[in-house]
């Protein structure tokens, strides 16, 4: 059977990564299978474009994997593929969550034909056949022989093909300036950052997230060999192809058992399979000055720390009192004498916030080594204890959000500010933070560090800007280079400064071995 998976993309904000759950799946079919993949931020499709896509290939299952906030769209896209004849399965954190919304068991419409509940690494196998054999069930849950809960080991885990896998659709580098950088340049034909998973499960249950809920509080790990047998593929793959792989370690808490990180970290150095990688880590984890050494010299460059807020009162709010605001400035000094910096990331219209919120925050960030800030609103995403809450007090303003997406707005009204007032501290903290004098604030700060750290620091807040402001067509792009022209002008001048410098180190050598 030929089986299609598709992730719709939120139309606004465009992801540059792989997203793993297809390519997990793709290799956990059962053989005699085809798959074929489109994820909707490499390939924009409509409806029926995907519908024509489907009849043309023959598809005979189409899986479709989306977040909340895609869910709208996964929606129409499912029913516009069961409208052709073709079924389609549905998972992901949403469905999950809401699998009668899927089913059309809430009163609304059916859009699939089947979800996969939780993780559908066991199941998937299963469904497929089911599909082959025309008998596909309701709902898939991965649960013993007794009926009972069961999460999958990742104890083997699958290998995914990423020496065969193209990557040229999420590269990073804009066609435009890729002959560029391939020749004059970094001399890199593409920039990728791919998704590996060495771990699943976070104990710590913030009230906002899905996480605890969909993976359990039981915490699974894959062995180290397999992890860097990965690594050790992609990086040789990197090398042959003279482009540049940075990972995105993607579990939740990626030091939540400490011992096993430095463990992991520890062999990826061994077998030297570093490769520049980010991952996600709880603050109260980067106490560890030797956790923190073996991240620096096993490659780790930027770590994402969900801070939230820098208020004591909004962390106890959300179960999340192991944050200690107290503490962040020493965290991230730790980390900037190791050359690896922090995407902070904080949530506006948590319930002690006040107008002002924004420029409290931005205060304390000046006061860190250069960050790379994240702000959004509080979500009630469904299936989380926030949900329930802010249900319990009538305080959603749209309980059903996801049925249309709004990129950042609020859908609850917060305590001690209106939603209005949330949106413009968000507009405001990201225009201050990503704003020309900002740029040249953290370009000038890191002017002790080598040109490369600098370049990717700037570059890297150019880009960050889209996650919130939507994607910008190239006019845009042009008044952004321009207004941003006096840290490029010092790059500029550090580069051409370094360029001479290195052609002189040359022609010394050669009028010595010439003598
Ligand atoms: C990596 C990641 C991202 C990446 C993007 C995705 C990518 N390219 O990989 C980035 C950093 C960009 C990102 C952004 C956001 N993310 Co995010 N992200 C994750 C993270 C950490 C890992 C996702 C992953 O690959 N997991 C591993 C795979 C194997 O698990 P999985 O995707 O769940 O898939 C399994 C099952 O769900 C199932 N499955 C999934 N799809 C399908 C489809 C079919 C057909 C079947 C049968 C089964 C199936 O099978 C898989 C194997 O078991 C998750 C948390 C987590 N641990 O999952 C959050 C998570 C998915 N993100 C979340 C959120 C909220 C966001 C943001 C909205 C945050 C924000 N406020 O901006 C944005 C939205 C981005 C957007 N596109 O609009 C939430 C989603 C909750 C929800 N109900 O939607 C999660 C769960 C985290 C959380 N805190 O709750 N994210
Ligand atoms: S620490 Fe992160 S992953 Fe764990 S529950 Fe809190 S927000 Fe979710």
């Amino acid at each position: 059977m030929r089986i299609l998976l598709y992730n719709p993309d939120n139309g606004i904000t465009r992801n540059f990564m792989p997203h793993l759950w297809m390519f997990l799946l793709r290799a956990l079919t059962p053989p005699g299978n085809d798959v074929i993949l489109i994820d909707g931020n490499a390939k924009p499709m409509n409806e029926q474009e995907l519908v024509q896509f489907v009849r043309e290939q023959e598809i005979g299952l189409v899986g479709i994997g989306a977040m909340t906030r895609m869910i709208a769209k996964a929606y129409r896209f499912a029913d516009a593929v069961r409208a052709a004849g073709v079924p389609v399965v549905m998972g992901g954190p949403h469905v999950t969550e809401l699998p009668n919304e899927a089913l059309g068991r809430d009163g609304g419409p059916r859009h699939a034909d089947a979800v996969a509940l939780g993780e559908a690494d066991e199941t998937w196998p299963r469904i497929v056949e089911d599909a082959a054999r025309g008998q596909l069930k309701d709902v898939y849950e991965p649960v013993d022989e007794t009926g009972k809960e069961r999460k999958p080991s990742m104890q083997p885990y699958p290998i995914i093909p990423w020496d065969t896998i193209d990557l040229d659709q999420f590269n990073w580098i804009p066609k435009m300036v890729r002959s560029l950088t391939e020749r004059y340049g970094t001399g890199v034909r593409y920039f990728n950052t791919i998704p590996i998973e060495s771990g699943r499960g976070c104990p710590y249950g913030c009230e906002f997230c899905t996480v605890t809920g969909f993976f359990g509080d039981s915490i699974r790990f894959r062995t180290n060999e397999s992890v860097v047998n990965e690594l050790l593929m992609l990086k040789q793959r990197a090398r042959k192809e003279r482009g540049q792989i940075a990972i995105f370690f993607i579990d939740d808490n990626f030091a939540i058992n400490i011992k096993r990180t430095k463990s992991l970290l520890r062999d990826i150095i061994a077998a030297d399979a570093q490769l520049a990688w980010t991952a996600q880590i709880s603050a109260n984890l980067l106490r560890d000055e030797e956790l923190v050494d073996l991240i620096a010299a096993s490659g780790g460059k930027w770590i994402f720390i969900g801070m939230e807020s820098i208020d004591p009162v909004n962390l106890a709010d959300v179960n999340k009192s192991f944050n200690k605001p107290g503490e962040y400035a020493a965290v991230l000094e730790r980390l900037a004498r190791r050359n690896i910096y922090a995407i902070t990331s904080f949530i506006f219209g948590l319930d002690n916030d006040k107008p002002g919120v924004a420029a409290r925050t931005l205060q304390q960030i000046e006061q860190w080594p250069p960050v790379m800030p994240v702000f959004g609103p509080l979500i009630p995403l469904p299936g989380t204890p926030l949900y329930a809450r802010l249900g319990a007090e009538g305080r959603l303003t749209r309980p059903k959000h996801w049925m249309k997406f709004d990129h950042n707005k609020m859908a609850h009204l917060p305590l001690n500010m209106t939603a209005a007032e949330v949106q413009s501290e968000l507009d405001d903290a990201w225009r201050t933070s990503y704003s020309p004098q900002s740029n040249d604030r953290v370009v000038d700060a890191l002017q002790n560090r080598g040109m490369d750290d600098r370049l990717m620091h700037f570059l890297m807040r150019l880009f960050f800007r889209g996650i919130y402001i939507p994607q910008m067509n190239k006019r845009a792009w042009a008044r952004l280079i321009a207004q941003n022209r006096k840290p490029i002008i010092k790059l500029v001048k550090q580069g051409v400064g370094k360029y001479r410098e290195l052609q002189k180190g040359r022609q010394v050598i050669a009028a010595r071995s010439a003598m």
